[in-house]
């Protein structure tokens, strides 16, 4: 029995784009664990990743040449549309193809995915057990439930994930990182209740966070010195800094080991606050830089944000993170529902401050299965019209009754980008290098048209 993967990730970078930056470089851990316990058990797996695709006519293509039994497709809500001009094409080139979706959207939007009636099965949460007993009930003639509400691993007894699955190396989320760059992922879910995230982790990975021992994400890193002479590390985990007895074990057992390769990985800034003895060893260990979320630099916004952390705490995680030379990734939001203009200042005040090495600012997406899109939903907030919107870029418009342009300036000026001579730049960069990729991609054409209408670089 023949089953293809498909990876859909071109909703930021488009077809044809593999290997081409950072976000056409990333592997998919899900896709990857679920290849490798499937594979242990016998089954022949391969992958379609979009992103090395010239198109959709090379999608069907692919679909005829391969002739697989079963095609297992993992979907993001960005990934929505992607997926079902698959699924489309997948039955078109034959009906008999047993069609499997898995992955976020799923799991949360499960409505609207069970409507589309050429999906054969749908499993919720995680996927490498329950998608393996599917595959062999469909060997054996067994008839299965077409929703199948996934078995939850014990991560510390499945393979490690089958990253020869994607052709080629990760791209290092910064420059300063040497090549070959990889990812890990150590555990599952999340213990925080941010209401922009949760309960969407808790539905994908239950209540409990899973980690995975020390020694077995040890082992796996061993296999990559081994095989790739890996050049520094990624642990993408969404806090790997909130088990610190799990961090220091780490970091005993990682410099033990002989690794010296610099690694990243994401943390908060009320955890940084209250272990700086921690974050001192994880910089000894090779920490080179944390991806913090400060979101906002307004406590009431914070406190809507059920983000709990205090405003101080920002401010201080980032001195922590100076002393200890460790880099600053700056994740933080604008546009945020109710928020006010001044509000808005605050958290351009905050990031100018901080100066972070890396500013990564988002016009606030409301991400299906978060509270906080529930809440847009409610109160009709949303411009929202495509699922391939469902990204955080500063690109277009997504929240009613926000100013768009007044948000853009701040973002712009967040990042010390608010000379004329600057804006101009900007301008031409939008031009010359996101216009023409977003005018290939007819479906959000018009909203980036309308954005730049909204940010006023564009006449109506
Ligand atoms: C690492 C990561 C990334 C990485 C790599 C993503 C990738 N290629 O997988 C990068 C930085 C690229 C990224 C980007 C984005 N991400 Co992200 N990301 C994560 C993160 C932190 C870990 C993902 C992961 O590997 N988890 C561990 C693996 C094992 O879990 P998994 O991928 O979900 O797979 C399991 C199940 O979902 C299921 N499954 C998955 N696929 C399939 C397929 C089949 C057939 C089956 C049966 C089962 C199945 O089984 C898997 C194994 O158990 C998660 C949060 C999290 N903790 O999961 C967010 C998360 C997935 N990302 C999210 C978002 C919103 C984004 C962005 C849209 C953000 C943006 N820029 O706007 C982009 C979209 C990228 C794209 N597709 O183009 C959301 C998705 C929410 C949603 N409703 O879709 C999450 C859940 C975070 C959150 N809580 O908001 N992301």
């Amino acid at each position: 029995m023949k089953v293809t993967l498909v990876y859909p990730g071109i909703t930021i970078c488009g077809s044809n784009s593999y290997g081409k930056g950072m976000d056409s470089s990333w592997i998919s851990h899900g896709l990857c664990s679920i290849s490798a316990y499937a594979k242990n058990k016998g089954y022949d797996i391969n992958l379609i990743d979009l992103r090395q695709l010239r198109g959709w006519h090379h999608f069907r293509w692919m679909v005829n040449k391969e002739k697989p039994d079963i095609i297992g497709l993992s979907m993001m809500s960005v990934d929505y549309n992607p997926v079902m001009k698959c699924v489309e094409i997948i039955k078109e080139v034959n009906d008999k193809i047993t069609v499997v979706v898995g992955g976020p959207h799923p799991t949360l939007m499960t409505d609207e995915v069970t409507q589309n009636e050429k999906i054969d099965y749908i499993i919720l949460g995680e996927g490498e057990i329950s998608f393996t007993e599917l595959l062999r009930d469909i060997e054996n003639g067994i008839k299965s439930k077409r929703i199948i509400r996934g078995i939850k691993p014990d991560l510390d007894r499945i393979p490690f994930v089958d990253r020869e699955l994607f052709s080629g190396f990760e791209y290092p989320i910064a420059s300063f990182l040497p090549p070959p760059f990889v990812t890990v992922i150590a555990g599952r879910g999340c213990i925080y209740n941010c209401r922009f995230c949760q309960p969407a982790e808790r539905i994908i990975f239950g209540r409990k966070v899973r980690r995975r021992s020390v020694d077995n994400v040890i082992e796996e890193l061993k296999i990559l010195r081994a095989n790739y002479n890996f050049g520094s590390l990624m642990i993408h985990d969404d806090c790997l800094a909130e088990d610190k007895a799990w961090v220091y074990e780490f970091c005993d057992k990682y410099l033990e080991n002989g690794f010296s390769q610099p690694f990243v990985c994401q943390s908060r800034a009320d955890i940084i606050c209250k272990n700086e003895d921690m974050i001192h060893m994880m910089s000894k260990a090779g920490l080179k830089m944390l991806l913090i979320g400060f979101e906002s630099g307004n406590q009431r916004v914070l406190n809507f944000l059920r983000k709990g952390v205090k405003l101080e705490q920002n401010y201080e995680a980032a001195r922590i993170c100076r002393k200890h030379r460790i880099r600053i990734w700056a994740n933080y939001m604008l546009g945020i529902p109710t928020e006010t203009k001044e509000e808005v200042m605050d958290t351009v005040r905050m990031i100018k401050n901080i100066k972070p090495d890396h500013y990564s600012p988002a016009f606030y997406t409301p991400h299906p299965g978060s509270d906080l899109f529930k809440y847009v939903e409610e109160h009709g907030l949303s411009l929202i019209k495509s699922h391939d919107s469902y990204r955080r870029n500063a690109t277009e418009a997504k929240i009613k009754g926000i100013d768009y342009k007044f948000l853009y300036q701040a973002l712009m000026e967040s990042m010390g980008m608010d000379t004329p001579i600057m804006r101009n730049n900007l301008f031409l960069l939008l031009q010359r290098k996101l216009m023409p990729f977003f005018l290939r991609h007819p479906h959000i054409k018009d909203v980036v048209k309308e954005s730049l209408i909204v940010f006023g670089l564009l006449k109506k």
